[in-house]
């Protein structure tokens, strides 16, 4: 996912491009506005945590981009190729690395990256299935209402 901070800094085709020179095929994609509901959803594990409320502010600030991507050792591929959660280490010992790249701290790090297969299925069917049913049916509520 590239977070609301890729998107404004514009650097989705640079991401999209250094993910096609990693070996990675780009299976699906979409942009989508995510609301607090959804970012409560998605974060879930991390909803206790003091960082939280700035976390549901920052990442409902403008749309995201997601994909799925495609690869042998796709997820640990991308965990590497993204570096560390916190973009100021990244600057320092990942300086390759995509949050080094965009990324300022460890709110605003520009990307996301699924840390499991088991939470790669859930994002993948979060965004793909249940986010993209409803954005499906509010196009379909809208051309009903014309
Ligand atoms: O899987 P990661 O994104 O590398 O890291 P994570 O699962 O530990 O945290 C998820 C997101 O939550 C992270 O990308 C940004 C936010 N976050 C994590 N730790 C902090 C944080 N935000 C703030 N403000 N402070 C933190 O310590």
């Amino acid at each position: 996912m590239i977070k609301p901070d890729g998107l404004f800094g514009n650097y989705t085709d640079e991401i999209k491009k250094v993910i096609l020179e990693s070996g990675f095929s780009i299976l699906e994609e979409m942009m989508v506005q995510l609301d607090e509901n959804y970012v409560t959803i998605f974060y879930a594990e991390h909803s206790k945590k003091s960082f939280f409320p700035r976390l549901v502010k920052y990442m409902t600030s403008g749309p995201v981009f997601v994909m799925v991507l495609e690869k042998v050792n796709a997820i640990a591929d991308w965990r590497a190729l993204i570096g560390p959660t916190d973009a100021r280490k990244a600057k320092v010992t990942h300086p390759n690395s995509i949050r080094a790249l965009c990324g300022l701290d460890s709110e605003k790090n520009c990307v996301h990256g699924s840390d499991s297969p088991q939470s790669a299925a859930r994002e993948i069917s979060f965004f793909f299935e249940e986010i993209s049913s409803g954005l499906e049916r509010d196009r379909l509520d809208a051309r009903r209402c014309r």
